[in-house]
């Protein structure tokens, strides 16, 4: 069978690659040679089993334990390997090692993932799409833990867990629930800039090598003489961007759940390496000061115009993982991974982050998940103070003291790797970030970022999907789009007026539901 796809051939190519290499003596999980793994041991031919058939115990207690936590968001995801290049030099805005020269490559991982379904949930549905690249630095790893969305729904870190109960399921039924979803969303208008983004075209990425990633995020870059700036991070797609239509991902929703791994795996087996080329943007601390917007608003962007795209690299995928749980589903992203030279800006979001992902994973992998060969950081030397632990996988630093400071020369610190110098003044309140300016530039994306045709699948996307939750509900949406622009709001308002007369409402899943057609939109951000 010739003709078969590399992905669904992969076990024949695992045989091949062994060559004439007899098979391995099949073990128990300590390593005693079996003798017969197919039939249990038994008092007689109709049972009952020994409890000293340890070769069955062995098996079955390690399945019983084969699943561990799924990743809260972001569950359903594809994992690949690869390098990161240097291509023009940014030493004048920053000191990490990663962009030490041109020409210098830093091995790196990526993985890209949906974010509201589950483990087994299909790819092609309507959601933001994960963009996190882990690069193993000589200075530690840097996460850069991303999106293919410069923006996000919210712009406060403490609305993220009730933010994300609306994605997920209803607490009695288990269903999705276009209700809590579109109640959420319209009681924070905020989330008016990644809405229209996320029902646009670019809501369906076409796989996952058709799609740009974002750092999203404001970060700050320093430079050998500590200067600061701040800076945004930017993927564009080499493939260029590729979108699917809504019946074609509908469709694939139910005959090929699984077409964005499939297809990234194919495409790295095949030899044909997805790339993307790697940007800043910068903005002075003066710059920062004066602009019109507050620069560490997630929900907004950088206009191109104002704030240059900067080349800086490209990122190439040219390994498929070659074990899925060891190097993907224990693959731990955390934002508070940064180099020397990287360093968080104010935005409350990515603040929030800093805390949350290595909480997830010590919740999730365990407290020494650093440990773990994918998450190491190899190209580094770890030496600290930390010790002990569930599951030690490395000689636990050995007999190095384990306690600091001390007097036996063990690891010290170096002032040139301490962190820049900020200040801040301000008095300490919850301040209320909910109106701030949630309209401005939803309405150059609606007015002069999408063509027609695609402000009129927008329109249709959206009310396909807000038709399903109650009236007060559409009302208050369309109120928010009014805002936006009154052709927004009158275009939503005029398809679900027909759709509420029809009675057109289904039950189907909220994110793959209604909308016309669509292609590829332009790439203008
Ligand atoms: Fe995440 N997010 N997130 N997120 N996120 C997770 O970490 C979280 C946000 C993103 O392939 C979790 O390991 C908070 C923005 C990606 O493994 C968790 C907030 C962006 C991935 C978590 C956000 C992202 C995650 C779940 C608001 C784009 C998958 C499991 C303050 C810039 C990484 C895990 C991978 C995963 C928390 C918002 C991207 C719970 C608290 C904004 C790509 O830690």
């Amino acid at each position: 069978m010739a003709d078969r796809e590399k992905a669904t051939d992969q076990m024949t190519l695992w045989k091949e690659g062994r060559g004439s290499q007899q098979p391995d003596v099949l073990t128990t999980g300590a390593g005693v040679p079996i003798g017969d793994k197919l039939n249990s041991m038994t008092a007689g031919p109709r049972g009952p089993l020994l409890v000293q058939d340890v070769v069955f115990t062995d098996e079955m207690a390690h399945f019983d334990r084969e699943r561990i936590p799924e990743r809260v968001v972001h569950a359903k995801g594809a994992g690949a390997f690869g390098y990161f290049e240097v291509t023009h030099d940014i030493t004048r805005y920053c000191k990490a090692k990663v962009f030490e020269h041109v020409g210098k490559r830093t091995p790196i991982a990526a993985r890209f993932s949906t974010v509201a379904g589950e483990l087994g949930s299909a790819d092609t549905v309507r959601d933001p799409r994960g963009f996190a690249v882990k690069f193993y630095t000589e200075e530690g790893n840097w996460d850069l833990t991303g999106n293919n969305t410069p923006i996000f729904f919210i712009r406060d870190a403490m609305l993220f867990p009730s933010f994300v109960h609306t994605q997920k399921r209803n607490p009695q039924t288990h269903l999705k629930d276009p209700d809590m979803v579109f109640d959420f969303l319209s009681l924070r208008p905020e989330s008016l800039h990644q809405v229209s983004f996320l029902f646009s075209d670019r809501g369906i990425p076409d796989g996952f090598r058709f799609m740009n990633g974002y750092g999203s995020h404001t970060f700050k870059l320093i430079n050998s003489e500590g200067k600061p700036v701040y800076c945004k991070f930017h993927f564009k797609t080499d493939q260029g961007i590729k979108n699917l239509t809504v019946e074609k991902a509908a469709q694939l929703a139910s005959t090929d759940p699984d077409y964005a791994l499939r297809d990234l795996f194919n495409a790295i087996a095949n030899g044909s390496f997805p790339s993307w080329t790697f940007y800043i943007q910068v903005m002075t601390f003066e710059q920062a000061e004066n602009w019109k917007y507050n620069p560490f608003d997630l929900t907004k962007v950088w206009p191109h115009t104002d704030f240059p795209l900067i080349p800086v690299g490209r990122l190439v995928l040219n390994r498929n993982p070659l074990n899925y749980f060891a190097e993907v589903e224990q693959l731990a992203f955390d934002p508070s991974n940064m180099p020397p030279g990287v360093e968080p800006s104010p935005d409350k979001m990515l603040q929030g982050r800093l805390f949350s992902y290595p909480d997830t994973h010590r919740h999730r992998l365990g407290a020494n998940y650093l440990q773990l060969p994918v998450n190491c950081p190899y190209s580094a030397h770890v030496a600290n103070y930390q010790r002990d632990g569930p599951m030690c996988l490395n000689d636990n630093q050995g007999g190095a003291p384990n306690y600091y400071p001390n007097s036996f020369s063990a690891p010290d610190t170096q002032p040139r790797f301490i962190e820049s110098k900020f200040h801040t003044s301000p008095d300490v309140a919850r301040y209320n970030s909910a109106d701030d300016d949630n309209v401005t530039q939803v309405r150059t994306f609606f007015t002069e970022v999408l063509s027609e045709d695609e402000r009129a699948r927008l329109c249709q996307n959206m009310a396909g999907h807000l038709k399903e939750a109650q009236l007060f509900i559409q009302k208050r949406m369309v109120q928010n789009l009014m805002a936006v622009h009154p052709d927004y709001g009158t275009r939503v308002q005029n398809l679900l007026d027909k759709y509420n007369a029809e009675g057109t409402k289904n039950a189907v899943h909220v994110y793959t539901s209604g909308g016309a057609s669509a292609v590829a939109a332009a790439s203008k951000m």
